[in-house]
């Protein structure tokens, strides 16, 4: 226990001979203050106690970190295992990244987040298993889809003593860190120091929970810290990489509030892009054959929706209703006209700029992390991955938020760099060879847990459902992802009236059971939703413009389809049968 102690101690003593070239901390946190020495030793020795203090499973870690200092980890596995930098945003669709070349592209770029595709490798096809913050951060953690970790909804806690990828990391002897938006109710597990967001956050002196205050679940507790929380969440991150142990290779999650609505921009951005027109997709406008088109009774009551609208199709939730309101965070939606499109438009615009100003800070700060890493000679042996919880839609289809399985949904942007610095023979082949390449291959969420554990050199557990994909960091263009990807909401009718469904993307086709039951998920509306099927060509169709499960063309297809979905669920274990009233949907529909 001494060694442990006296190994903490070190771990938290500032480095003395640090060489910060050019961090200019923009805010001056009243909590750094707070943090001295003293208060930092014994915070992080409490946090560092806790795995031993816990039982069996962090055996690996208590062992991780008791050697002396230098026998093992420096040296002999530094430079071999490399840093790890995640930045996560929240609800950031590829769209609004313009090095994804999408839409607004024209309009709105995102320089910093662009200099990880120009160094790096970006991915055309991640994908979120559950497109909703609380289960998709929870299937990044564990490597699990929800149904394994029991993470389906917003309702639903992550089991702290579970696995995951930062206690992995840990045993493998990094240093762990997240900071930011957490999102999981529970005390954060497997990090060394933690300091997040109570639940969604605020955009404004947010307030933070840090490792070694007294915990409290969800919303409850935290201290306040001024600023705008993009500038706040990298200050403290660049703090923390500050005061870090050089002698041991670091996983830091930088996690992003923004750009998740409602949406209050930095001041200095409240007025960016005022006189430019934001691109429109055609599909706000002309929905064409896309989805439940027609309006169906639900609850009892007839003309009811799915999906929360830009357009006024949908009241209550739909943007224009919400905007209307006085106490709208940038200002009601001022009208001149109220003929339909004009006020689509009008709405659509509000939305946009409210979203991409908050996108604006945050490409900023992965400007400030980025350039740490550069002064700090850390960026030769760091990978660096740029990425959101899932997509967002963004007015395709008169639609917002996410949930749903179409493409904007539930593609997450993912940019990674890899180190430059290659003494690592299973690295060798990343960093420049793969500069500015692109993979068009399929991946879920749950890869990269795995994908970081084998760039650490450690094995993906079990338990672990993921598969690494560290190969396709080094040659992008030729290794293949997955065949398929599962994707399952489960999240009934809550909040945004989407039904529950599940579903299959292939590299070419995407099928969707709309099975509309809430099961036993958390959170979920009781009214059952008429069951439906959607159906899309992706080659022919990338926008999901047509369903064409109606169509009799389409029956091998469908039959096709069908078997892998039916397959797929049964290889991960997210079988039907323990639901006798979906089994009795099925029954009735699925050969429909
Ligand atoms: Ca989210």
């Amino acid at each position: 226990m001494t060694i442990i102690l006296k190994k903490i101690k070190y771990m938290v003593e500032p480095s003395s001979n640090k060489n910060i070239k050019a961090v200019v901390m923009q805010n001056k946190i009243g909590k750094t203050k707070l943090m001295g020495k003293k208060k930092l030793t014994s915070t992080l020795t409490l946090a560092a106690l806790m795995p031993i203090l816990t039982a069996g499973i962090f055996v690996n870690n208590a062992a991780a970190i008791q050697p002396a200092e230098g026998e093992v980890f420096s040296g002999n596995l530094r430079g071999k295992q490399p840093n790890i930098v995640v930045i996560m945003s929240d609800d950031h669709a590829a769209n609004a990244i313009s090095s994804y070349q999408g839409r607004l592209s024209s309009v709105f770029k995102t320089p910093n987040i662009d200099r990880l595709a120009t160094n790096g490798v970006r991915f055309n096809g991640m994908y979120a298993n559950n497109s909703i913050c609380t289960p998709s951060r929870a299937a990044i953690l564990t490597g699990q889809y929800s149904h394994t970790n029991g993470v389906k909804t917003l309702a639903d806690p992550l089991d702290r003593n579970k696995d995951n990828v930062a206690k992995q990391l840990r045993a493998a002897g990094y240093q762990t860190a997240i900071v930011g938006k957490w999102h999981l109710k529970t005390q954060p597990s497997g990090f060394d120091y933690y300091n997040v967001l109570p639940n969604q956050g605020e955009y404004f002196d947010p307030k933070l929970k840090e490792v070694g205050e007294k915990w409290q679940n969800g919303k409850k507790g935290g201290e306040v810290y001024p600023g705008y929380v993009t500038d706040v969440i990298t200050d403290i991150s660049l703090n923390w990489l500050n005061k870090r142990n050089e002698n041991k290779p670091f996983m830091l999650m930088i996690n992003h509030k923004a750009p998740h609505g409602l949406w209050k921009p930095a001041k200095r951005h409240q007025d960016f892009l005022a006189d430019v027109k934001i691109p429109e997709p055609d599909s706000l406008y002309n929905r064409g054959k896309h989805g439940p088109t027609n309006a169906v009774i639900i609850d009892g009551k007839a003309g009811q929706q799915f999906g929360s609208s830009v357009s006024r199709r949908m009241e209550g939730r739909g943007l224009v209703t919400r905007m209307l309101n006085k106490d709208w965070p940038t200002g009601p939606l001022e009208l001149d006209n109220y003929d339909w499109n004009t006020v689509v438009s009008a709405a659509y615009q509000k939305y946009l700029k409210d979203y991409l100003r908050t996108i604006k800070a945050v490409d900023e700060n992965v400007g400030r992390v980025l350039d740490y890493l550069d002064a700090n000679d850390l960026i030769e042996n760091t990978l660096i991955i740029y990425t959101s919880d899932q997509g967002m839609m963004l007015g395709e289809h008169d639609y917002y938020d996410k949930r749903w399985i179409y493409e904007e949904s539930i593609q997450m942007p993912f940019l990674v760099q890899a180190p430059k610095l290659q003494s690592n023979k299973s690295l060798s082949n990343t960093g420049n060879s793969s500069k500015g390449k692109v993979s068009n291959e399929l991946f879920l969420n749950i890869d990269i847990a795995p994908t970081l554990l084998d760039l650490a050199g450690v094995k993906t557990p079990k338990a672990m459902q993921g598969q690494s994909f560290k190969a396709a960091l080094a040659k992008p263009e030729t290794t293949n992802g997955r065949d398929a990807i599962y994707y399952r909401y489960w999240l009934h009718m809550a909040h945004h009236t989407i039904p529950a469904h599940y579903g299959i993307r292939t590299k070419t086709h995407k099928l969707a059971f709309f099975y509309g039951l809430p099961l036993d998920a958390n959170g979920a509306m009781p009214a059952a939703t008429p069951p439906y099927w959607e159906l899309y060509d992706l080659a022919n169709d990338p926008k999901e413009m047509t369903n064409l499960y109606p169509s009799d063309k389409s029956d091998a297809l469908k039959a096709e389809l069908k078997a892998q979905l039916s397959k797929l669920k049964q290889d991960i274990g997210d079988t039907d049968e323990q639901y006798p009233s979906l089994m009795a949907v099925k029954a009735q529909h699925w050969d429909r």
